[in-house]
């Protein structure tokens, strides 16, 4: 463990002929992104936890409380820029003949920094979409967001996954495909408690990948790991 990169890593990443990497909030931290846990840094609104408010049970009862909140996170969001963790995984992309990026993060930071066709696998804040004909309706930045649908005229809601909702359709089937294949897992800035992206890294590894896990801190995951990198994503991505 530690955050020194040895030889053997950097030469086993850059020899990778299939790389899955995963993120959480914590490779957006350094952008200044508040996590969801740990670092006593939890969210709350308004005394309302965030598995509160943001539960699909808000949604039905005040979807109004659930916007504010949203639209909150959306307007520091607009303020804030990708940082080096971003930057470095998007100049992967290219680097690899197999590479696919899995976040759980909504706030769209790997998109602003280059990488392309990112699974998102809880959603985006930038999206709207329609509580009866499930149409989706990007939110632009700087203008209101669209208010009703445009379709059916029925509410919106954020196109975000919230607990006990189901995931965009076919967004874990791709990523567990995609973990199955790889032969190296990266798994960035995640709690590793939430399912099912916390079964991502142990598809990987039963499928036989090297699994090398940055973070500051230790998850339930960094046991299974082959390495833990023990720093933050900003400082540590772009050694790799
Ligand atoms: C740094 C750093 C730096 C700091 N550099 N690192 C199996 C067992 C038990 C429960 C379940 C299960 N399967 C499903 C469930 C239920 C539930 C679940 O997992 N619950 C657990 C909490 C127990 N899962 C769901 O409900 C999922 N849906 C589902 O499974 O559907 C099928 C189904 C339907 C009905 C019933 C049952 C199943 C959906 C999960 C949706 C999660 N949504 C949220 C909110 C999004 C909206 C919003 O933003 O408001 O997504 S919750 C929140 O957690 C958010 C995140 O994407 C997600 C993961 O958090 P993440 O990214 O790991 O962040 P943190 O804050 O936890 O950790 C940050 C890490 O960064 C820390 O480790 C730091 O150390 C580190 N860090 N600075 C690198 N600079
Ligand atoms: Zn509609």
């Amino acid at each position: 463990m530690g955050s020194d990169i040895s030889v053997e890593l950097r030469q086993r990443f850059q020899n990778a002929q299939s790389v899955l990497v995963l993120t959480g909030a914590g490779v957006s931290a350094e952008s200044g992104v508040p996590t969801f846990r740990g670092g006593g840094n939890s969210l709350v609104w308004k005394g309302m936890p965030f598995d509160v408010i943001s539960s699909a049970q808000m949604v039905e009862q005040d979807l109004n409380a659930v916007w504010e909140w949203f639209d909150y996170r959306r307007a520091l969001l607009s303020e804030l820029r990708p940082n080096a963790g971003h930057h470095a995984i998007a100049r992967w992309q290219e680097q690899f003949p197999e590479f696919m990026l899995v976040t759980q993060n909504i706030d769209g930071l790997h998109q602003s920094a280059g990488s392309k066709d990112v699974i998102e696998m809880h959603g985006s804040i930038w999206r709207a979409r329609c509580i009866s004909c499930h149409d989706r309706y990007q939110i632009p930045k700087s203008k209101p967001r669209p208010s009703s649908c445009q379709s059916c005229g029925d509410r919106l809601r954020p196109d975000v996954v919230l607990f006990g909702e189901m995931l965009p359709s076919g967004a874990f089937e791709q990523s567990a495909k995609a973990a199955s294949r790889c032969d190296f897992c990266l798994v960035v800035g995640t709690s590793a408690l939430v399912y099912p992206a916390a079964e991502l890294p142990m598809i990987a590894k039963s499928a036989g990948a090297y699994l090398c896990e940055v973070n500051p801190e230790l998850t339930p995951l960094s046991q299974f790991c082959d390495m833990v990198l023990t720093g933050r994503a900003g400082q540590v991505l772009p050694l790799l």
